[in-house]
């Protein structure tokens, strides 16, 4: 058999981990993706002041550490990719060293600055030029909000790298901004496919920080000799990587046809996948972004409130010293009345972390509906409002597309809660095709694949994925009157 080892780095929100991908071609049968988790270690966000940071440095030895241990296990990848959220970056000075620790996008400099920004360049005028939702934590509203209080990193800094290539060029030495993850800047020209200058500019946002972006695949370099020496290993490549959600989309295991996805994790990404930005009134009403994907993919949408509500109740609920398993809470909430309260999950008040619990009952009260007490009450509130939500971004979805789709594929971390799965399939009334979990990994080794040749294209990577990992399909429950309980969350939607 023909083996090929890539390693791949997936920063998620919690905890970081590192894969080994093996590539497996036996003869007379299609070829095979395995994969072996190799490092797990914490990405906890660290005060500071008034402040919240990536725990850069840390994260750097971490990703160090992986490499070394994916020696110690016997491997020898041929090269590596890294991936995280997209927004965050890194600033370097004029001789390429870190102007100190990046911000994490849920630091609060950012309240307030889509108003402020808005009032400056029009609404109508920003989605149509950038393509993108307004999300507080953007990276346009970072950089304006240095730029409003006049950082002096901002002033002097010379280059901007998005985190996951900030680590790569603490690897490699090689700076290079990857064009998936320039996307969810807002300061790109989705259509153009370039920086836009002119909105930095209006916003007092220097220009001279952006590089021509590189593509998913392409090579930022080998590993410096430095670190070779200190790690012991050889001078592998670091590959670009991409957006975890545009990763994620990699991973889908779709066939030809147009297909909708739902990227499940600490967010939810709904969308599809399109040749070109869909930028006119309807997407612009609806808030759809176009962003970058892989493999000159355009991806059309939207980022919804995902697991983060539950992740906070959980450890809310924990906070008393009692573990509380997310299988327990599944298991309660299964037994909770179906139908009783919904929230509007994407209510701002549900972002920050803390109280998360009190808010859900604060919104249930202020609504008129029963206010949920116990863990299963307030988990089936939850799940069923996050499947109810699917279904009206997925009508919305076809909407602006005018496609009907036959069913959703669920990837991502949140599909391990089989409830929300079988919810969701309920919900839109068709079914869903849930797996992989690990899609975001998966896709980073795929993007490493598609770099040396061992898959051809998107579609042939896609072909690999179905060939190495299970589907479980989800039928929907029709004796349920789930067409009752929509019509309620709808009119809850406007209500708040
Ligand atoms: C998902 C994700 C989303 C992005 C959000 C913040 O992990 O990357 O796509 O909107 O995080 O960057």
């Amino acid at each position: 058999s023909r083996q090929t080892a890539v390693l791949a780095f997936d920063l998620g929100a919690g905890s970081g981990r590192a894969f080994i991908g093996e590539w497996i071609k036996d003869e007379g049968t299609p070829p095979k993706l395995e994969m072996q988790e190799i490092h797990r270690f914490p990405n906890q966000a660290i005060h500071v002041g008034d402040h919240l940071h990536w725990d850069i440095l840390r994260l750097l030895h971490e990703v160090k550490t992986g490499i070394r241990y994916a020696y110690h296990a016997g491997y020898q990848p041929e090269s590596i990719g890294i991936d995280t959220w997209g927004v965050d970056f890194g600033l370097l000075d004029v001789n390429g060293e870190l102007l100190g620790n990046p911000y994490h996008y849920r630091d609060r400099q950012t309240e307030g600055k889509i108003e402020e920004v808005t009032e400056r360049i029009g609404a109508v005028e920003l989605y149509q030029q950038t393509g993108l939702q307004n999300m507080p934590f953007n990276t346009i509203y970072q950089l304006y909000a240095m730029s409003q209080s006049r950082s002096v990193q901002l002033g002097v800094a010379r280059h901007l790298l998005m985190i996951s290539d900030l680590l790569a060029y603490l690897l490699t030495g090689r700076r290079a901004i990857e064009y998936t993850m320039a996307t969810t800047t807002q300061l790109f020209h989705p259509s153009k496919r370039v920086w836009n200058t002119s909105l930095m500019d209006a916003l007092s946002i220097p220009s001279r920080l952006f590089s021509e972006p590189i593509q998913p695949g392409d090579t930022i370099g080998p590993l410096t000799a430095n670190v070779c020496e200190e790690l012991g290993v050889a001078p592998i490549d670091v590959i670009a990587a991409a957006h975890d959600t545009a990763l994620a989309v990699v991973a889908v295991p779709a066939g030809d046809e147009p297909f909708a996805y739902l990227v499940c994790g600490t967010w939810n990404v709904l969308g599809t996948e399109l040749a070109e930005p869909l930028i006119n009134a309807d997407t612009a009403r609806l808030a759809f972004s176009n962003e970058g994907g892989a493999f000159g993919t355009i991806q059309l949408l939207k980022t919804l409130m995902g697991l983060w509500i539950i992740q906070e109740c959980k450890r809310e609920w924990e906070e008393g010293g009692n573990a509380i398993s997310y299988a327990e809470l599944a298991l309660q909430a299964r037994k909770a009345p179906a139908f009783v309260s919904f929230i509007n999950p994407d209510d701002l008040r549900f972002y920050p972390p803390h109280g998360m619990v009190g808010r859900i009952q604060a919104f249930c009260q202020e609504t008129g509906q029963h206010v949920p007490v116990s863990e299963g009450e307030v988990m089936r509130c939850v799940i069923e409002s996050l499947a109810l939500r699917y279904r009206y971004t997925l009508e919305e979805l076809e909407l602006v597309t005018g496609s009907r789709f036959g069913g959703l594929h669920m990837v991502g971390g949140g599909i391990q809660n089989e409830l929300l799965c079988q919810l969701t399939a309920s919900a839109i009334g068709r079914p869903v095709w849930v797996g992989p979990t690990e899609a975001s990994v998966i896709g980073n080794m795929l993007t490493q694949l598609i770099a040396s040749g061992k898959c051809q294209n998107l579609a042939d990577a896609r072909r690999l994925v179905k060939g190495s990992f299970p589907v479980t399909v989800y039928e929907p429950q029709i004796d349920v009157p789930w067409e009752e309980a929509y019509e309620r969350f709808i009119l809850l939607l406007g209500e708040v």
